[in-house]
């Protein structure tokens, strides 16, 4: 017989488990049985809100080191040479809910939270360098056409295509989730990207714009719709499965951190708008630079605690760090804290997983009491500021600033000043062209053939026929040829 015996959460032994207490064997349940009582009241309390979106995810515990001197960009500590950081990493798909197939066609969050010793900081990221919308206005309106009808509760390709043929700046976006990378192999076979424009200052004060790359180790590999299909039905953790398994043989999963650099000035007079989150920098023009290597290799100990109030929040910038004027990420900064304090709480950010774990220990926060508050600074600590009592006070240069820039006019509701060359489709004429092989434009072809010979409306898919004409005229064609009735498949 163990050593070990049961408590109830006071700690005090308890009695059974396999008998709650009666009147006589088969008498009333007592109310007295607090223990039958709390376990089942504790057992109804076991959830908290699933997210929003990316709901359905899995991650690990790694670190990042720096292999190459970047210093003349980012004063940020974690980016220094040499320097390693614990990090931690959470994967996911994005409409799917918490117990969705792991396998469905999606984007993939890429959330990386850094516990370095300037505070945390976390990068947000998806699978994909870019994103369906650039104003974060129309977030929820995006993310209810990928969900469920009110009515019917099931997802829907009317909705689905509705909302994307009426936002030509989704072309991009979609273009790759229609692509391999809407249903990458496993967690380990694909990149990650910051997506947005981050702002770097270097010890300087010099600003410079920035995207990151983390580029899979383990190349870039998908499955096919049918694989995917037949992986939902048989095993809907499969990602969850890969990753968790993979680093407990010791096989760790490793992603090389590059970034691309733009001068602070170019982006005034760059050829498109290098803020637009639909749009991507091209190498050409900024070449990727080498920063450092990431590598997963600490499974979580518990998936509630480290996992599913893991919190990971574009706010959280370290200084050498900062914001760009993309209206999707300025949009975000709000969203995510929100969004943690709904679903975790007031005080998610003192939850081990969460809390800042190697900063300097003469940093302080004022932020006290609120539910489930556990730690606390020693009782003469002044709780205000400024005071006279050697309390903490803010230090500018130390934070750096916040990420700046220069913005002029009077407050409106429009898109973003206009360059030479933005517009909706080009990138994504310029993606299925130029990096499209013949097979993946053939399973491209098919896969948007599928899906938008789901929507019932005629007009809906006359507009999605159109959207995928001015991405491509020849592509186009086909997608019209394969939606004709009595018609013999085309191929591009
Ligand atoms: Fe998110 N997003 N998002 N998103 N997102 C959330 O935060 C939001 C966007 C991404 O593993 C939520 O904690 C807004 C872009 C990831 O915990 C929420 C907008 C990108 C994760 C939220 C966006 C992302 C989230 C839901 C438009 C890639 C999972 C629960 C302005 C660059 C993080 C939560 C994790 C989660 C808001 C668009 C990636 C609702 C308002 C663009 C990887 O706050």
């Amino acid at each position: 017989m163990s050593e070990k015996f049961t408590t109830n959460n006071a700690g005090a032994p308890v009695a059974s488990d396999q008998h709650s207490l009666t009147v006589g064997n088969d008498g009333v349940t007592a109310l007295t049985d607090h223990y039958l009582v709390e376990k089942l009241a504790q057992f109804n309390r076991e959830r908290v809100p699933e997210r929003v979106v990316h709901a359905k995810g899995g991650g690990a515990f790694g670190t990042l080191t720096i292999t190459h001197d970047v210093s003349a960009y980012t004063r940020a500590a974690l980016f220094q040479p040499g320097v390693e950081t614990e990090m931690l990493a959470r994967f996911s798909s994005v409409a799917g809910e918490a117990g969705s197939p792991d396998t469905w066609r999606d984007p993939r969050g890429f959330a990386l939270k850094f516990y370095t010793t300037e505070g945390n900081y976390d990068l947000v990221g998806n699978n994909t360098p870019v994103f369906f919308i650039r104003d974060g206005i129309k977030f929820p309106d995006f993310i209810r056409s990928q969900k469920r009808l009110p009515g019917s509760h099931l997802r829907d390709n009317d909705m689905q295509w509705d909302f994307w043929s009426l936002q030509p700046e989704s072309a991009h976006q979609v273009t790759w989730l229609m692509g391999d990378r809407g249903l990458p192999r496993s967690w380990r076979e694909m990149n990650g990207y910051g997506s947005h424009t981050y702002q770097w200052i270097n010890a300087a004060g010099e600003r410079f714009w920035v995207k990151y790359h983390f580029i899979s180790q383990q190349g870039v590999h998908g499955l096919t719709g049918d694989e995917a299909a037949q992986l939902a039905g048989s095993d809907g953790d499969h990602h969850i499965r890969d990753l968790y398994e993979h680093i407990d043989a010791g096989d760790f999963p490793r992603w090389d951190l590059s970034v691309q650099i733009m001068p602070y000035e170019d982006a005034r007079d760059y050829r498109f708008n290098p803020f637009d989150l639909t749009k991507v920098w091209p190498h050409g023009d900024y070449p990727l630079i080498p920063v450092g290597v990431m590598e997963l290799n600490k499974n979580p100990q518990n998936y509630f605690a480290q996992i599913e109030q893991a919190t990971f929040a574009p706010s959280n910038f370290v200084p050498g760090i900062g914001p760009s004027p993309d209206k999707m990420l300025m949009a975000r900064i709000f969203s995510y804290a929100d969004a943690h304090r709904y679903r975790v709480g007031t005080n998610h950010a003192d939850l081990p997983v969460n809390a800042p774990r190697n900063a300097d220990a003469n940093g302080h926060s004022y932020a006290k009491d609120g539910s489930m508050r556990y730690s606390f600074a020693s009782p003469e600590t002044p709780v205000y500021a400024p005071n006279s009592l050697g309390g903490a006070h803010a230090d500018a240069e130390r934070a750096g600033d916040a990420g700046n820039w220069q913005s002029d006019g009077s407050m409106v509701r429009a898109a973003a000043t206009l360059h030479a060359e933005d517009d909706d489709f080009g990138q994504a004429g310029t993606m299925y062209r130029d990096v499209f092989d013949a097979d993946a434009k053939a399973r491209f072809l098919d896969t948007i053939t599928g899906h938008v010979g789901a929507v019932k409306s005629d007009d809906i898919r006359e507009r999605a026929i159109q959207y995928w004409t001015s991405v491509d005229a020849d592509l186009g064609a086909a997608l019209r040829a394969n939606l004709s009735p009595a018609a013999e498949p085309a191929t591009v």
